[in-house]
């Protein structure tokens, strides 16, 4: 259970209104595994960043798709809005990758169609959705984790 890959997505450029939960959330997975992308829940990761290097972003991409390639299991929380999450999710469902998407309702957004319209609906479904207050968020984890260890 120690060796699983965990790809974690959350917003960068989307913004980094939530990057505490972000936190959180990786903190949590670290338990379950090794979190690829823990540099995703860094607070001194802004999203304007260090614009780097001229390939910048190409090696950003690139590596981030050899992460979700080897990825286990992708959680991604998906309440703030942001294209590079969208674009990683569709990219692993394409995968079949198993995941788990986490969206707080009490931010007052509403969920995208094709993000909420992807859950299959069981439990066992390699697409899930889940709504959670930032307290449960904890729970949820070990819930998920829990049956991913018995399956
Ligand atoms: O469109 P967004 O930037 O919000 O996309 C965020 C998602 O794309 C995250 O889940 C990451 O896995 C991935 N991603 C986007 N930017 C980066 C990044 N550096 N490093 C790693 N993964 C990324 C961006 C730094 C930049 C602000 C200078």
């Amino acid at each position: 259970m120690g060796d699983m890959n965990i790809y974690f997505c959350g917003s960068i450029r989307g913004g980094r209104e939530d990057v505490k939960i972000y936190q959180r959330i990786v903190k949590k997975l670290q338990t379950y595994g090794k979190v690829l992308t823990e540099h995703v829940g860094h607070a001194d990761l802004s999203e304007k960043g260090e614009d780097a290097v001229l390939d910048g972003d190409k090696a950003i991409h690139n590596r981030d798709m050899e992460w979700l390639t080897s990825a286990d299991v992708i959680v991604a929380e998906v309440t703030q809005p942001s294209l590079g999450v969208g674009y990683e999710l569709g990219r692993a469902v394409a995968m079949k990758k198993r995941i788990l998407c986490l969206f707080r309702p009490s931010s007052g957004r509403v969920l995208s169609a094709m993000i909420r319209g992807a859950d299959g609906g069981l439990d066992s479904s390699l697409f899930q959705v889940q709504d959670y207050t930032e307290e449960e968020v904890d729970g949820i984890l070990e819930k998920y984790f829990g049956k991913l260890t018995k399956s």
